[in-house]
């Protein structure tokens, strides 16, 4: 599958905006920040349907209204295209 083909978090950093690459890994990485536990929870409720759909799930760690994410292929070893669907998807949920 096309989609599984490893890009590399550099690649995908340049396909992305507001993506870092991940310290030490090859992984994107994004912090996002939202008014209040509440709309970071339903931020989660909707990308983890979204994940289930796609069979790709994110790496993430949650902080009242913040949510660090972390995005990487394990199949794959690294960043493919399917990291940076699902990076898309978490923007436009965010951007609401
Ligand atoms: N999520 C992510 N981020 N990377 C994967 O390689 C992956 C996944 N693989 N979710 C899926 C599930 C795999 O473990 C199952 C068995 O299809």
């Amino acid at each position: 599958m096309s989609d599984v083909i490893r890009i590399g978090a550099e690649q995908a950093v340049r396909e992305l905006g507001g993506w870092s690459v991940a310290a030490g890994r090859d992984a994107i990485a994004k912090t996002f920040r939202f008014a209040d536990f509440n709309a970071a929870f339903g931020f989660m409720s909707r990308v983890a349907l979204i994940s289930e759909k796609m069979n790709h799930h994110p790496e993430w760690f949650n902080v009242y209204n913040r949510v660090d994410v972390t995005l990487s292929t394990h199949d794959a070893g690294g960043v493919t295209e399917k990291d940076v669907r699902l990076a898309r998807f978490m923007d436009d949920i965010a951007r609401g």
